[in-house]
This record gives structure tokens, sequence and C-alpha cells, in this order.
């Protein structure tokens, strides 16, 4: 079986329909009921409201056990499908909307993640996210917050949400702040905002990876760019699908980011929103690139030397 990394995806995005209302009913938390569809899966229309399905299912996880059940819970799904290395986004002001501080938070993603090593040996490391859409001045809260507080599992800094609000200059505080502080970033660019949202967040922000970065495919020059500064592109072909972005995986531009020599990787993104996982991704993607067992290899390779943690857990996992 072909190993697998994961370096895109959103911690609260990863809960079940099931976990979620699990955690709700444990806590003697409501849930909004437009939460659900009516045969019990996430319901949302496009990105903008997914987005908004996303904070009312993240709204369900209460306390720090919560974050050690989803984080387990997740990644006991993924070594199932044999990844042996996860990079999770989580975002602090989901944990702040509920009450939760921002230490609490993270260790109680750790204590998921030492749960699922003991029980499966998988690896795992969070990325402290902010929120595009929440806007530049809770970014640079979260970047501070980020600093001031150093954690063994948190190895970068990341951006998701609404590329359209905001430029990514209203963002270089926070993202220099991390940069400064010597940790890595990245950002979500290029999945609603086309290739000059790339550019813009490559001209203003210190980033070392892009999240999706697929509309690059638009500009052959940005995407030559890429491949040379080999900047590492972590592609979400299935969410792409899912939100509308491409009509099908057929159509998605995955293959042609690999012949143009770009460093791709293969991500879930918010798996049960999406229909989807890291196992999903792999199997679809040599379905439908062609990939030979040598070539999902060669991506997973991609993802761990790209990924965020310390040179010597790379070294044990390559
Ligand atoms: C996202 Cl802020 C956020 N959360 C989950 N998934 C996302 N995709 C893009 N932004
Ligand atoms: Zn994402």
């Amino acid at each position: 079986m072909v190993k697998k990394a994961e370096l895109h995806v959103h911690l609260e995005g990863t809960a079940t329909p099931a976990l979620v209302r699990q955690m709700a009913a444990r806590n003697g938390a409501r849930i909004d009921p437009a939460t659900f569809k009516s045969d019990g899966e996430f319901a949302w229309t496009d990105f903008w409201d997914f987005l908004s399905c996303y904070d009312k299912a993240a709204a369900a996880i209460l306390t720090k056990d919560d974050y050690r059940t989803v984080t387990f819970d997740y990644l006991a799904r993924c070594a199932r499908e044999d990844a042996i290395y996860v990079e999770m986004f989580s975002s602090p002001d989901h944990a702040a909307e509920v009450g939760m501080s921002y230490a609490d938070h993270l260790d109680g993603i750790a204590a998921g993640i030492d749960d699922a090593r003991t029980a499966f040996g998988i690896e795992g490391r969070i990325i402290v996210t902010c929120v595009r859409h929440f806007g530049p001045e809770r970014a640079l809260n979260v970047a501070r917050k980020f600093v001031a507080t150093p954690h063994d599992y948190v190895v970068g800094f990341g951006m998701g949400g609404d590329e359209a609000q905001f430029h990514p200059r209203d963002f270089a505080p926070a993202f220099n702040l991390v940069r400064d502080a010597g940790f890595p970033t990245t950002n979500h660019a290029g999945e609603f905002g086309g290739p000059e949202s790339i550019r813009a967040c490559l001209d203003e922000l210190p980033v070392s990876r892009l999240g999706h970065g697929v509309r690059a495919i638009e500009d052959a020059e940005l995407l030559e760019e890429l491949a040379e500064k080999k900047i590492p592109l972590e592609m979400c072909p299935g969410s792409n699908v899912a939100t509308g972005l491409y009509k099908s995986r057929a159509l998605h531009p995955f293959k042609a980011f690999m012949k143009a020599g770009a460093i791709v990787t293969l991500n879930s993104d918010d798996p049960p929103f999406f229909a989807t996982s890291i196992g999903h991704e792999y199997t679809e993607a040599a379905r439908f690139y062609g990939l030979s067992e040598a070539d999902l290899t060669g991506i997973t390779r991609n993802a761990i030397r790209a990924a965020f943690c310390s040179e010597t857990l790379k070294e044990e996992l390559l």
C-alpha cells in the first residue's frame, strides 16, 4: 500500500456529522438544525455557504477533550488509509468563539495526536490558522498568540477563508511577525481567487507553500515561476470539484501541474463536507490522472519534504 502524507486539512472540518452530533449531545449543546440535510450529511450549497456550515459544525467542538476526540478520530481514519503524517490547520478563532483558550485548544489537539501515535504510529502536527474573512486585526491577534505561546506540535502558520475579502498586504503584519519568529507559513490562494490572487500573495506575504494554488493554471508564466521556485502546492482536487471550481476530477488541472514540474501534494481539505478522504484523493488521482504507484509515492515524498515539522521527523518518515 502506498504511504500517504497530508498537508492541507482543516481540523474543525474533519469531524463527521455523527461526531458533531455526538459532541453536541455529550455537552448538552444545541446545533442549528440547518447544519444538516435530511439524510444527516452537512447542508451547504456553495463555497460561502460551506464556510458558514463549517462554522456551525465547529461550534459543537466545545472543550479541550472534544478537540482531542476530533483529532484522534481523524488521525485514526487516516491511519487506516496508510497515512503516516498529517499536518492539520486549526483555528484559535473558532476555539475562542466557544470560549476555549489558545492553550487548551492546542493541548486538546496535542493529546489527540499522542493518542493516535500510540494507537497507530501515525504522526500529526498543527498549523495554527487565521481566517481571512475575519479580517486583518483578528489575524494579527492569532499571530501574536502564535509567537507568544510556542508549542511542540505547532509547526507553522496559515490562513484560509474567503480570498475575495481584503488584500494579502493587509495580512503582512501577521505573516511577518510569524516569519520573524522563524516559522514557515502557508496561505490559501488561487482557489476562488484567480492567478492575480496568487501573485498578490507571493508579492506581499512570506509564504513557504500555497494552499490550492490551482488557478495558476490560467497564467503560464506564474505556473512556470511556481515550478522554478519549487513552491509546494497543497492541491485538493476533490474539494475543488465539490465546491464547483471544476466540473469533474477529469477536468481538474492536477496532471498539468505535474507535467509543468510543480511540486504537488494531494489533500482532502474538509473530508466529510466534500465526501473525500486522503486515501480517496490518492485513489482518484491515480484513476483520473493515470498515476503509477511510483508517482503516488513521489507525491507523498513531496509532502514530507514540504512539511513544516523538524528535519529529524522528516528523515524518519522518508
Ligand atoms: C477554509 Cl477558513 C476555512 N475553513 C475550512 N476550509 C476552508 N477552505 C478555505 N477556507
Ligand atoms: Zn483549505
